[in-house]
């Protein structure tokens, strides 16, 4: 099998770090011994062990014995595995990389990682949800945490940022509450990994600060179909200073090489039924068969000309700056090329902080980017349990450090020789000094003011930019924004808060407020009290929608491929050599695990048994059936709804005429429309995988939703 059109699974082009071998990034111990030998089993002290199997006791029914050290510290150990899971984005997915400079920021920053074009920075990145507890399904309606830690020569730079531009809040004092109501409510600990829910509306209907952000989260950017077709977004303004310690404002951007793709409400709900781990596995996939992740980084640079001319605050969190008014440069790719060896080594332990910045990046006075600045070094100390955290392989910088800071639990690194304090007069053997030329230097930003409590009045407009989101979006899209706030508020129990909500939408958007309102049976309230006059005429931005940037290819999507014993095998061949041939992957789904034997007598083995690979598991599927096997799937319920759901989450199907028997029985034999491609010749094969790229046939959706009409 070729590294392009996979079996999900195949392990072809193993990436390194994949074979067993122990990596930095782990600093674990491998249990493989070289030559293939069996290890010996030890006790953590190394003393080996003869018996794993029964406990040490006075006879073979008799009490056990507390002499017995290896199940005691067996026992023991395992009482501590677990450690606090994060407050927030504990649910989450790393992978390691690397960054390469394509385009050298020598003319803005000092910062070593920008100035030698084609150098390569060791990177690690973890992907999370928010509002989820560690063990929660992968496609809750969230926002995603984009983390990257670059190991850079001149220190670790963590750039801790989400999928989505903007945040809910201006002020870091209201994460508490934001995120108390987004979580589970404490008297009944529900729901789990949802805002849909009284709390969360509650919050924000009472916070219209949040309502830009809240259209990207009823959007489907909320939804991502995988981490590799989503876009990252450093959020925050910071500085970027040169030599003579000159700043230029900085935004930084991750665009994905595969372009964005989103999936259907519908359909995300029932993959977390399918296949919670769908994100985790679709990245661990990606990268063990070769096909690795890609992003561009890009910089929105801009001065205090700028700055002071904008519409918005540009260290008010909640806006962002259109790429239309300041472009996006790209400066560099992001590749991650090798999967984890352990999760709890790499991707637990990780620690961000967002005040790990190299020489040559700096901090603007964002509220909110100014509290993140406490909040992660002190939950690092709460999770990992020791101030050492930065002594754990994973936390490490890969560049030389010497410092005089010592002692503490779990100390890995201790100094050596007898100066440990500085000024001293050991001369070279008295330890490292301060340079004032390669040390970090802040901008020296003049300030004044009173010591105050205020919000201050260029962060009052709360729905311009929501605003301009919605009219960005094309129709489909802004549907689905109108369906999902709908749904969320017919979750919420209490009428008043609906209402509440909907007021703020008549300042985003007449139509959605009414199609909210609408879809609720509310009457229209009056609109909210806003604090500033909307400016209703913020031109649309192309960048903001994610169908206008979706990929021209099908590449690093997937197939689910219907087979049926006796299915044409020409047809199958010509489906996986098109597939290939669009480095798309693809899975066998069949009546038994156990697969097929095609029309030529050759046996094929699937990946999924029908009820295990529903489709929405699949970008597109293809049903290959010989008649016999389509009457089997036609009396079959997870074979209907493997069509029925492609067909109402928009997907294109490509069938065989034998097929048509499974559709009617569907119900649906009168509905089959243009993405529903016949499949009768190669020449029909290679049509239906050229029409996938479109991703969805979006016409449909008025055919199959109740909601389109309203
Ligand atoms: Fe975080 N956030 N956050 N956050 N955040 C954490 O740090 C916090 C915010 C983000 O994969 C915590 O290590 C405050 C914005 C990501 O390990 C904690 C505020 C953005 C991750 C924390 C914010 C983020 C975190 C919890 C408001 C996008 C996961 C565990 C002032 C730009 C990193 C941890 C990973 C994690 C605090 C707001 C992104 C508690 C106080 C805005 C991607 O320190």
């Amino acid at each position: 099998m070729s590294t392009k059109a996979k079996k999900s699974g195949d392990k072809a082009g193993t990436a390194p770090g994949t074979s067993g071998e122990a990596h930095p990034g782990a600093g674990g111990e491998t249990h493989q011994v070289a030559g293939g030998d069996v290890a010996t089993l030890t006790t953590a002290q190394g003393a080996p062990v003869a018996d794993d199997q029964n406990t040490l006791r006075y006879g073979p029914r008799g009490p056990a014995l507390m002499e017995d050290f290896h199940f005691r510290e067996k026992i023991f150990h395992f009482d501590h595995e677990r450690i606090p899971e994060r407050v927030v984005h504990a649910r989450g997915y790393g992978a390691h990389g690397y960054f390469e400079l394509t385009d050298s920021l020598q003319d803005v920053t000092r910062a070593d990682i920008f100035q030698r074009v084609g150098e390569r920075t060791p990177a690690f990145v973890r992907f999370s949800t928010v509002a989820g507890a560690k063990g929660s399904f992968d496609l809750a309606r969230d926002v995603r945490g984009f983390a990257v830690k670059f190991y850079t020569q001149e220190g670790n730079w963590d750039l801790v940022g989400n999928n989505i531009p903007v945040f809910f809040i201006q002020d870091a004092i209201k994460f508490p509450d934001m995120v108390h109501a987004v979580k589970p409510a404490p008297d009944r600990d529900f729901p789990q990994a949802q805002s849909a829910h009284d709390n969360f509306w509650d919050f924000v209907s009472l916070t219209p600060e949040s309502f830009h952000m809240i259209m990207w989260v009823m959007s489907d950017r909320a939804i991502p179909r995988s981490f590799r077709f989503m876009e990252g977004f450093g959020v925050h303004t910071f500085r970027f200073l040169d030599a003579r310690n000159r700043s230029t404002f900085v935004k930084f951007h991750w665009k994905p090489k595969m372009r964005l793709q989103s999936v259907v409400w519908n359909e995300a709900v029932k993959i977390n039924g399918a296949d919670p781990d769908f994100h985790r596995r679709d990245l661990w996939d990606a990268i063990t068969s070769g096909d690795f992740p890609e992003w561009e980084l890009g910089v929105q640079l801009f001065d205090d000309a700028f700055a002071e001319k904008f519409a918005f605050d540009v260290l008010d969190p909640t806006k962002l700056i259109p790429e239309e008014e300041i472009p996006v440069r790209i400066v560099g790719r992001l590749v991650l090329d090798r999967v984890v060896d352990n999760f709890f080594a790499e991707t637990e332990q990780v620690a961000f902080c967002t005040q790990n910045v190299p020489p040559g990046i700096d901090f603007s006075n964002d509220p909110l980017l100014q509290g993140r600045n406490f909040s992660y070094l002190d939950t690092q100390v709460k999770r990992l349990g020791s101030p050492n955290f930065t002594h754990i392989p994973i936390n490490a910088p890969k560049c030389p450090m010497a410092h005089f800071q010592q002692d503490g639990h779990m100390a890995m690194r201790n100094p050596i020789g007898r100066a440990n304090y500085e000024p001293n007069s050991w001369g070279a053997a008295g330890g490292p000094r301060e340079d004032p030329i390669r040390g970090f230097r802040s901008f020296a930003a003049e300030e004044t003011g009173p010591k105050v409590r205020l919000r201050p009045e260029s962060f009052a407009d709360h729905y311009s930019q929501a605003r301009q989101f919605v009219i960005s979006q094309t129709p489909i899209e802004r549907k689905h924004i109108g369906d999902a706030i709908t749904f969320e508020l017919s979750k919420v129990e209490r009428p008043e808060i609906r209402a509440r909500v909907v007021s703020h939408l008549r300042h985003v958007d007449e139509d959605l407020a009414r199609t909210v309102a609408n879809g609720l049976g509310l009457k229209l309230p009056e609109p909210a009290k806003a604090a500033r006059p909307v400016i209703a005429d913020l031109p649309p931005s192309d960048a903001l929608s994610i169908v206008r940037n979706g990929p021209d290819s099908f590449a690093g999507r997937k197939f689910g491929i219907l087979l049926t014993d006796g299915a044409d095998a020409a047809l199958f061949d010509a489906l996986v050599t098109a597939a290939e041939t669009e480095n798309a992957v693809y899975a066998i789904v069949a009546p038994k695990i156990g697969g097929v034997t095609l029309s030529d007598g050759r046996a094929v083995a699937a990946q999924q048994k029908i009820d295990g690979g529903p489709s929405v598991l699949f970008d597109a599927v293809a049903v290959i059936a010989s008649p016999d096997g389509a009457a089997l799937l036609a009396g079959d319920a997870a074979a209907r709804d493997f069509v029925t759901d492609a067909f109402a989450h928009c997907k294109f199907i490509g069938y065989t005429p034998e097929a048509n028997a499974l559709f009617a029985r569907a119900g649906l034999a009168d509905d089959l429309d243009d993405a529903c491609i016949l499949m009768e010749t190669a020449d029909d094969v290679e049509d239906f995988v050229a029409s996938c790229r479109a991703l969805r046939f979006w016409d449909r959706e008025s055919k199959v939703d109740l909601d389109a009409g309203a």
